[in-house]
């Protein structure tokens, strides 16, 4: 792990303690902020340290830099320490368990001495907990399924997979009689890396009693092996996947603004109820209101407010009502986009409409599973303007990677079958290893032959920060690289890739006017959405490619886009919207 996550989990728990202790939670949202900011941070924490320029960083008060300050000299935090050996050790470990916040932690702690997750499961087979404030069976229920996913499924699920179980249950939940719109809310809808629920929200044509129908036939639909908890307008239910997914049913009329709501982030709905308070508005999720009308009227928990909402329909209709244009659901992570939205200076964010080819695919030749021609007639009916092959280098032995005289072979016949296509430019690559120490696995002369250069490191993931800078740095120095595919190499869930100082890189890249990949290959997804956003301030091109090693694998396009769009990226940063001739100028400009 490096530096900036372990400090950014440091004071993420530190966080929740303060939240378990009840104590001010203005602590508790400076430090879970200062933990988000760690996490997104696209340079080492270590250097501001040494710098000194730690107190620049914007939301680092003095006492979470004299945190960090400490951690980055002697790896532990003696204020850590002290806060942690405050509260049971094992009521650390039950934050993991879904559907159980810091608060009820502390209730079950004060009031029942539970302090770890064998005790809790014990006092629930012992119906412990019945009796407790706030402790309904749908409570004690959410806390079971909750102990039961955190055994079972580990947590998170990727994009890939919750997008098509979502898109699938989106489908079976809009042909539910009475249901008039839904839509898939959550972070699956802001396009996010993993997924740890798949939110689904809907409206229903009008009657009180359909919302219970609805529910109802959502937790009969196939594929659904369990329900984790059933109500009149909600419904969470557990797939084949073990991916949960939960239904919430509301009246047209709030549609808008229930919307908004679940999908989030948190973060951005906290900054949206700011702004509407300081209008004197109210937002929640049934609408935006006037204060004082919306107190007046009164409200039952789990209904429709009495009072008229400003704007509920629609979530264009609220951002109206707040003086904002519309936010598209990749931006609300509280980055900004607020007061970039005030500011009349949101991105135009690219859309997979705006893709016209992939830049880095593999052939039989190395280890794909199609031909050249396969691959051309594929990428031709997608109406893309180009598709660049782009084999394995000699290094990737396992991959069946070409030495340079097959390779050469290739290009030629690349050519060959490019000469006969209409409509669409064959460019013939490599996917060159960038070696340890930051060597090319071919030499100029073998470079120079080809139309374009993808370099990545698949090797030696695990270098100090120095090193790996400048292996890519030298990488990125070479004439004749077009590309750095998958910069960090990360695979997500499963290693963290090259620890890079990616200033130095971003800077490198856009001096020398070298593109940085956003691999659409799940697990990859790398550069990530902070990192991408990094290097289109820095002046970097950025390109999206699926890396298909077979015909079906250049359908993977719209994960990057995602990925792309987290990032803040219009079409006018990403060389694969441009068209064919802009593209070959592109590349030609490189070598000078
Ligand atoms: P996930 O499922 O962990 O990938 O992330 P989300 O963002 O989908 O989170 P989830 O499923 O817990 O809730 C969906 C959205 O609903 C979330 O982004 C914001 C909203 N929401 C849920 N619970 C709360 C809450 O306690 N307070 C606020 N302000 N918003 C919430
Ligand atoms: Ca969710
Ligand atoms: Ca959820
Ligand atoms: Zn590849």
């Amino acid at each position: 792990m490096s530096l900036n996550s372990e400090l950014s989990n440091l004071f993420k728990a530190f966080a929740s303690i303060f939240e378990i202790r009840g104590e001010s939670v203005f602590k508790s949202i400076a430090f879970s902020k200062v933990s988000r900011i760690l996490k997104d941070m696209t340079f080492d924490i270590r250097k501001a340290v040494e710098d000194g320029t730690l107190d620049q960083i914007e939301g680092i008060g003095a006492s979470s830099r004299k945190i960090i300050e400490e951690f980055v000299k002697t790896g532990k935090s003696k204020d850590f320490e002290e806060v942690a050996a405050s509260v049971p050790a094992g009521l650390i470990p039950m934050l993991e368990i879904p559907g159980l916040g810091p608060k009820t932690i502390a209730l079950l702690w004060k009031e029942r001495e539970i302090t770890n997750i064998d005790q809790l499961k014990a006092a629930l087979s012992l119906g412990m907990l019945k009796g407790l404030k706030g402790m309904g069976d749908k409570k004690i229920t959410a806390i079971q399924e909750g102990l039961v996913l955190l055994e079972s499924s580990g947590g998170r699920v990727g994009l890939p997979i919750a997008l098509r179980i979502g898109a699938a249950f989106l489908e079976s939940v809009r042909k539910l009689p009475g249901v008039k719109r839904a839509e898939l809310a959550g972070s699956l809808r802001r396009g996010k890396e993993t997924i740890g629920d798949i939110d689904i929200i809907c409206s229903t044509t009008g009657a009180a009693t359909t919302g219970k129908s609805v529910t109802a036939a959502f937790a009969a639909l196939p594929g659904v092996v369990k329900i984790l908890g059933q109500g009149d307008t909600k419904s969470s239910v557990l797939t084949a996947d073990n991916v949960q997914v939960d239904l919430r049913v509301v009246p047209d009329e709030n549609f808008g603004a229930a919307l908004l709501y679940f999908t989030g982030s948190k973060e951005h709905n906290v900054v949206l109820r700011g702004r509407a308070q300081d209008k004197g508005l109210t937002l929640n999720e049934w609408g935006l209101y006037e204060v004082e009308a919306y107190e007046k009227a009164g409200k039952k928990t789990g209904e429709a407010p009495k009072a008229k909402p400003i704007a509920s329909k629609s979530e264009p209709d609220v951002y109206k009502s707040l003086g904002l244009p519309y936010i598209e659901p990749e931006l609300r992570e509280d980055r900004g986009e607020v007061a970039a939205a005030e500011a009349k200076k949101l991105p135009k964010l690219i859309t997979l409409a705006d893709i016209k080819g992939d830049l880095h695919t593999h052939t039989t030749a190395s280890d794909g599973t199609a031909s050249i021609e396969e691959m051309a007639a594929a990428a031709k009916a997608k109406g893309y303007a180009f598709l660049a092959i782009t084999d394995h280098s000699k290094s990737q032995v396992i991959a069946n990677g070409l030495t340079a005289e097959r390779l050469l072979k290739h290009v030629e016949a690349i050519h060959k079958i490019g000469a006969k296509l209409k409509g669409i430019t064959l460019l013939a690559g490599c996917e060159v290893d960038i070696l340890a120490d930051g060597r090319l696995d071919f030499e100029d002369d073998v470079l120079k032959e080809l139309d374009v250069v993808v370099a990545s490191p698949h090797i030696a993931l695990k270098q100090d920060p120095v090193k790996a800078t400048d292996r890519i740095l030298r990488a990125i120095d070479n004439k004749y690289v077009h590309i750095i595919g998958h910069p960090t190499g990360r695979l997500i869930g499963a290693r963290d890739g090259l620890p890079l100082d990616f200033e130095r890189v971003f800077k490198a890249a856009a001096a020398t006017g070298v593109a940085l990949e956003i691999n659409s290959g799940y697990p990859r997804l790398d550069l990530n959405d902070v990192h991408t956003r990094a290097a289109i301030q820095a002046g970097c091109r950025i390109s999206i490619n699926t890396d298909a090693h077979s015909v079906d694998g250049l359908d993977w396009m719209h994960l990057g886009v995602a990925v792309a769009r987290r990032g803040w990226a219009e079409k006018e940063n990403v060389i694969n919207c441009f068209t064919a001739e802009t593209l070959l100028a592109f590349l030609r400009q490189k070598r000078g």
